[in-house]
């Protein structure tokens, strides 16, 4: 059964409303300032333009479709409302997702990463960054072997698998002797996958999406690993940022990831092991990460826990007015105000290289609207 990508997003004003109604060259009713929020709900594949749902009268709108489109606008809400609870790891391990989003802590053993190029090549330098991201807060550690930058920073050796595992495998080996901690591999090759899962990883991040290497979804599957799987245009880092053009800026990427999730599905991973990440900065405009960022919610759509990956990059950068040559430091306010974007939006994971710093922030945010709910700060613990 293929994944659905009808999508719903949602409105809080008029504005928007256009937005996401310009995308499909379809203006919506005029709607009163009162019927807002409203959600949109987009069909997948289908001649029918999309439906404006205005939140407070939504079963009389729902009602008022073709059974068909009904039934589908139903199940795109069920999916776009339904929390993710957990991302189930092999040998019966979850990570726990219900207080999210959870951070995932970024460890680049490469000479040449967008962000810490060559700083924790040594692994015993690597894994005690990846025990001082647990120390400070982290869910999940997130080690990769190749960069990924697209060419504006220089482009990026290609790496083999053996060279990856030779960089990775060190520093899963000695996580693991410290902590049984959910530990991800980020690889779009099998090979590296098999031989970070043999050593104790829980979850593979691939920035292909199952593009790159075909054995890679049945190596999960046997693993019972979860899986990550990321949107990037085109399938090669260098090259990515050739082409940012898109029909539609949020549907196309959810159709791909939907595919992806289908072809997982199809080699025997579970639906709970699933997870999707648009891919910022992966074949995308600066213009075109703020919309998907904006946005990121319609992702929910798709029914997995929906991960965020903006740290540091460029259109952070760019957007909170830092230079190119900004230090991390200097990186850090704008990051931040992406993962508050993506926590309002019902991320579920964010993906980050400041693991204290992001936790910080996402209590105080915790406490500012848990406060606001008359809950007593024991609900924080
Ligand atoms: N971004 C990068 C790498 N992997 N994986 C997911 N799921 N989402 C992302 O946004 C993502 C990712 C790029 O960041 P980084 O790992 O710091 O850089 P590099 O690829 O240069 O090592």
């Amino acid at each position: 059964m293929p994944v659905p990508a009808d999508l719903v997003f949602a409105a809080a004003n008029a504005e928007t409303l256009r937005e996401i109604g310009s995308w499909d060259g379809f203006r919506p009713a005029t709607f009163a300032a009162s019927d807002f929020p409203v959600d949109v709900v987009r069909f997948e594949r289908s001649s029918s333009p999309p439906v404006v749902v205005s939140r407070a009268r939504r079963a009389d709108t729902l009602k008022a479709l073709p059974v068909g489109l009904r039934d589908r606008a139903l199940a795109a809400f069920a999916r776009f409302e339904g929390p993710s609870r957990f991302l189930a790891l092999p040998a019966g391990r979850r990570l726990d997702l219900s207080r999210a989003p959870i951070v995932m802590g970024v460890v680049n053993v490469t000479p040449d990463s967008f962000s810490d190029a060559g700083l924790y090549l040594d692994p015993r330098r690597a894994a005690a960054r990846a025990l001082e991201m647990f120390e400070g807060g982290a869910a999940i550690v997130d080690v990769g072997g190749e960069s990924t930058r697209p060419s504006s920073y220089g482009d990026a050796a290609p790496v083999s698998a053996a060279e990856e595992i030779e960089r990775v495998l060190p520093v899963i080996e000695a996580i693991r002797r410290e902590t049984g901690r959910p530990v991800s591999i980020d690889t779009r090759k099998e090979e590296v996958a098999r031989a970070a899962l043999g050593a104790g990883a829980d979850l593979v991040n691939d920035v292909s999406a199952l593009r790159h290497d075909a054995r890679m979804a049945s190596t999960l599957a046997e693993a019972g690993a979860a899986l990550l799987l990321m949107h990037m245009k085109g399938d090669d880092p260098r090259t990515m940022q050739a082409d940012t053009a898109y029909v539609h800026p949020v549907a196309d990427i959810a159709s791909e990831l939907a595919a992806a999730a289908t072809k997982a599905l199809d080699a025997g991973v579970l639906p709970d092991r699933i997870a999707v990440d648009p891919g910022f900065g992966f074949g995308k405009s600066a213009e075109g990460n703020l919309v998907l960022l904006r946005h990121v919610g319609a992702f929910r759509s798709l029914g997995f826990p929906v991960a965020v990956g903006a740290s540091r990059k460029g259109f952070v950068r760019r957007f909170s007015g830092v230079g190119e040559d900004a230090s991390s430091a200097d990186r850090l306010p704008g990051s931040l105000a992406a993962v508050g974007a993506a926590r309002a939006r019902g991320a579920a994971i964010v993906r980050v290289h400041d693991v204290p710093e992001t936790v910080r922030f996402l209590r105080m945010h915790d406490a500012i609207d848990l406060d606001a709910l008359g809950r007593s700060e024991e609900a924080l613990r």
